[in-house]
C-alpha cells in the first residue's frame, strides 16, 4: 500500500472503530447507581479498555462492501465484541490460561475479585444475545439468523469446543491438522461469524455468502498463526502480555509445529489467498483487502 492509501485506510478504520466504541459505551451506560453497579464497571473495564475491534469492524466493512447499512450493522457488531470480551475474560482466569495481564493492564480477575470476572463474562455473553434480539432496523427473520449463527459459532461446536480442545492439548504433542481444527474453532469461528454477520445484515446473495465463509476461514486461521508468531517475537509492551506465554504453558502452536520461518511463510500464503477471495466481492472488496493486509501484518 502506498503511504497515501495507508493514511486513507487508517482514517477509515479509526472512523469505524469510533462508531463501535461509542455504541459499546452507550450499551453499557448506567443511568442510575444500582447496588450491582460494580458489574457494569467491570464490564466497562474489559469492554472499553482497548482492543483492535477486529470482529465488529469486519462485520461493518463486509456490510458496507455489499452495499448494506452501517447503522443496521452496528448493534450486531457490538454483540460480537461482547462475546469476544467475555471469551478473553474467561480465558485469562486462573483455571484457564492464568494470565495476569491483558492489553497491557491487569486482567479482569486481577483488577476485580475472581467471582466478578466470571460473572462479567457471563453478563457480556448473555447481553450479546439481548442486543441481537433488540437490534434496530433488523427484520425478525434476520435476527433469528444472527442469533442462530452466533450461538453456533461461539458455542459447543465452535469457540467453546476449540477452547476445550486447547485445554486438553496442553503439554501434549498434537498433529498440525489437530492444531488447525483447534484454531478454526477457538479463534476462527467468531471471526467467520463476524464476516457472515455483515453478509446477513446487507442481504448477501448465496454466492456472496459462500465467498464470505471462505474468506472468514482464511483470515481466521491466518490471524491465529500471526498470534502464535507474535507470542514468540513481540515485546511485552507491544503485545500487552508476557512474551512466549504459549511456550511457558507448554502449548503446541504454529511456531512450535513448523518453526518460525515456515510459520511466517504459511501466514503470507494465507494472506494472499484471503486477499484474492475478498477481491471476488463487489468493488474488488477494496476495504476488506486493506483490512486483511493491515490485520495480518507482523
Ligand atoms: C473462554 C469460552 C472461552 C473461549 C476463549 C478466543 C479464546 C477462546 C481465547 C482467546 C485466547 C487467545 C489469545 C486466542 C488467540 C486469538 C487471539 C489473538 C485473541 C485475541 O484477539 P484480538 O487480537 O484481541 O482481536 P484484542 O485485544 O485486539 O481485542
Amino acid at each position: 500500500m502506498s503511504l497515501a492509501l495507508e493514511q486513507d485506510f487508517a482514517n477509515y478504520l479509526s472512523l469505524q472503530v469510533n462508531l463501535i466504541e461509542q455504541q459499546l459505551a452507550q450499551l453499557l451506560h448506567l443511568r442510575e447507581n444500582p447496588p450491582y453497579a460494580s458489574l457494569f464497571h467491570a464490564a466497562r473495564y474489559s469492554l472499553l479498555g482497548g482492543g483492535k475491534r477486529l470482529r465488529p469492524v469486519l462485520a461493518l466493512v463486509v456490510a458496507e462492501t455489499l452495499g448494506g447499512s452501517l447503522e443496521k450493522a452496528l448493534h450486531p457488531a457490538c454483540a460480537l465484541e461482547m462475546i469476544h470480551a467475555y471469551s478473553l475474560i474467561h480465558d485469562d482466569l486462573p483455571c484457564m490460561d492464568d494470565d495476569d495481564f491483558r492489553r497491557g493492564k491487569p486482567s479482569l480477575h486481577r483488577a476485580y475479585p475472581e467471582g466478578h470476572a466470571v460473572l462479567t463474562g457471563d453478563f457480556l455473553l448473555t447481553y450479546a444475545f439481548e442486543i441481537l434480539a433488540n437490534a434496530p432496523g433488523i427484520s425478525a427473520e434476520n435476527k433469528v439468523k444472527l442469533v442462530a449463527l452466533l450461538s453456533r459459532q461461539a458455542g459447543g461446536e465452535g469457540m467453546i469446543a476449540g477452547q476445550v480442545m486447547d485445554l486438553e492439548a496442553e503439554g501434549k504433542e498434537i498433529a498440525l491438522d489437530q492444531l488447525k481444527l483447534i484454531h478454526a474453532k477457538k479463534t476462527g469461528a467468531l471471526i467467520t461469524a463476524a464476516i457472515e454477520f455483515g453478509g446477513i445484515v446487507a442481504g448477501a446473495t448465496a454466492t456472496q455468502q459462500k465467498i464470505l465463509l471462505r474468506f472468514g476461514q482464511e483470515i481466521g486461521l491466518a490471524f491465529q498463526i500471526r498470534d502464535d508468531i507474535l507470542d514468540v517475537i513481540a515485546s511485552k509492551q507491544k503485545h500487552g502480555k508476557v512474551v512466549g506465554s504459549d511456550a511457558l504453558n507448554n502449548k503446541v502452536t504454529y511456531v512450535t509445529a513448523l518453526g518460525l520461518v515456515k510459520a511466517k511463510e504459511a501466514l503470507k500464503d494465507l494472506e494472499k489467498t484471503a486477499v484474492r477471495t475478498a477481491q471476488e466481492l463487489p468493488g474488488g472488496g477494496m476495504r476488506l483487502v486493506q483490512l486483511t493486509q493491515h490485520t495480518l501484518q507482523l
